[in-house]
């Protein structure tokens, strides 16, 4: 059958886009319709997520992707799939009634801001809830390691809860945008795991943890799996739009579970990759949650995926350290080039310092790079801290790669697998080379770069088996994945003390597409 046009709405916490994506020939293209920043703001004594401008750059973005595809010849846009960021969730009132006593669909008012995962409300707050619901038991019910973030504790620290409007639903950003287009209120359920408050298998809500965070089961909307569709387009924005009253498709609306269902993997043995953007989410795609208390002490999560997998990874401060580094040396009046920062940070002296990226002390927002400093403990005697902008970077990125290394071992020993023979980095940290090197080096075996736009791919890629495009699994799509990108391979360097050669710019090393 002929080409297929479908939007992808990918919202991350530093930039979003909405991505047209054309599925033809067992190929996926990816042609950027709108891209746009994202940050933090500050209201009502809250770090919050200005959704309203999101909406107005994801309205913009849907038309651009129509226009792209009516350009190429195409019918306009066969469906949407959105995704975002994790744990945060919008508040919603019932939908407006019209003259005849009837719904309106997409009518209901958010009910205040979209306060974001690194707010300090949540502070102390695990702690508290564990005197409640022991960790040990909150683990065992959902599988999800206890991070202050985790909507379960946002909403032990929820204060608008008892004057919600009768009919007010809880919707996880993706579903929040969803509601938007279509009008239908449903909880995708690979976001719905990091909620720490979905069972560990799935079934559905826990009971025990939705009773103890106080959250009364009307204000949660069912359920949708990834692939099924969860409406169409409401006609009044469909006509403002031009797009029409296109199917919304579910897609894998956790970010990282779109990016983890387009890793390019190949083979036998469990699939191990990094998903690095803002967090480096590392570890291994498994069948089954791991569930026993040792997983639980070494900070593991069980995430669910698409087509039932789960993830068994570790988050960790990945480019967010970077880049809230380099807002502090702005702030402070220094203009930073991030391609030269990281030649430059390639070209200093490595093996000087370290700290730990897991720490959530590196959670909150502000003075990252003084932070860092202060952390950073000396490996030798004659350096005391990271002096320069390009001897933070390294300590950064060496931390990182030695916590990869560290983090993908537990996983393995914790899930019964080998040691994978090759790592894959996707995301938008792929194309950092120095990262990729170091961590080849660190880990010993080789990594495998790219896409960086695994996230957009994956969801492109569900929406199209949804349609009918093709069938198949993962394998399948994994298979589209690789034939629609084009990926580079980091060999560890032949002796882990030598000074990482090569001194690559990262420009050098960015996975193209072709
Ligand atoms: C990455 C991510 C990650 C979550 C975090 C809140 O964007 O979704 O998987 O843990 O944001």
């Amino acid at each position: 059958d002929g080409p297929l046009a479908v939007a992808a709405i990918d919202l991350g916490a530093t930039s979003g886009r909405v991505m047209l994506g054309v599925v033809d020939h067992g190929r996926i293209e990816l042609v950027p319709a709108h891209r746009f920043e994202n940050h933090l703001v500050e209201r009502d004594g809250h770090l919050c997520w200005d959704l309203d401008a999101l909406w107005a750059q994801i309205r913009r973005g849907l038309a651009e992707a129509r226009d792209l595809a009516l350009v190429r010849g195409l019918p306009g846009l066969a469906s949407i799939g959105v995704d975002s960021w994790a744990v945060d969730y919008a508040l919603v009132g019932p939908d407006a009634l019209d003259a005849g006593g009837a719904a309106v669909p997409g009518s209901g008012e958010r009910q205040g801001e979209v306060i974001a995962y690194r707010d300090s409300r949540t502070d102390g707050v695990a702690g508290e809830l564990a005197r409640r619901v022991p960790r040990a038991e909150q683990f065992a019910r959902t599988g999800i390691a206890q991070q202050p973030f985790n909507t379960l504790y946002q909403l032990a620290a929820e204060h608008r809860l008892a004057a919600l409007p009768a009919g007010s639903t809880l919707l996880m950003l993706p579903d929040m945008i969803g509601y938007l287009l279509t009008g239908r209120r449903r909880t995708e359920r690979t976001n719905a795991s990091t909620t720490g408050m979905l069972a560990a298998d799935g079934s559905g809500w826990d009971p025990a943890l939705r009773e103890a965070v106080g959250v009364d089961p009307a204000l949660l909307a069912p359920l949708i799996a990834p692939g099924e569709q969860l409406g169409t387009v409401r006609p009044a924005l469909g006509a403002e739009l031009g797009i029409g009253e296109v199917p919304v498709i579910a897609v894998g609306s956790h970010d990282t579970a779109s990016a983890v269902l387009a890793v390019p993997a190949e083979g036998p043995g469990p699939v191990a990759y990094i998903s690095s953007g803002t967090w480096s989410l590392i570890g291994l795609e498994v069948e089954a949650p791991v569930l026993t208390e040792e997983a639980r002490e070494a900070g593991l999560t069980n995430e669910h995926g698409v087509d039932g997998t789960v993830r068994l990874l570790k988050n960790v401060a990945g480019m967010w350290l970077v880049s809230e580094s380099i807002r502090q040396w702005e702030e402070e009046g220094a203009q930073v080039d991030l391609a030269e920062l990281l030649a430059a940070a390639a070209a200093v002296p490595g093996d000087r310092f370290r700290f730990d990226p897991t720490a959530p002390a590196f959670l909150a927002p502000g003075t990252m790079a003084d932070r860092v400093t202060a952390a950073a403990r000396p490996l030798t005697e004659e350096h005391h801290a990271p002096s320069t902008p390009a001897e933070l970077v390294r300590c950064i990125l060496e931390s990182l790669a030695e916590t990869y290394r560290d983090e993908l071992r537990a996983a393995c020993a914790l899930a019964g697998v080998p040691q994978p023979t090759r790592l894959h980095v996707v995301g938008g940290g792929s194309r950092n080379a120095l990262l990729n090197q170091l961590t080849a080096d660190a880990l010993g075996i080789d990594v495998v770069a790219g896409p960086m736009e695994a996230t957009a791919l994956g969801n492109v890629a569900l929406q199209s088996r949804a349609l009918g495009a093709f069938t198949g699994g993962r394998a399948e799509i994994r298979a589209l994945v690789r034939a629609s990108s084009e990926l580079e391979k980091f060999r560890p360097s032949p002796r882990q003390d030598a000074p990482w050669e090569g001194a690559r710019t990262p420009g050098d090393a960015v996975a193209g597409r072709s």
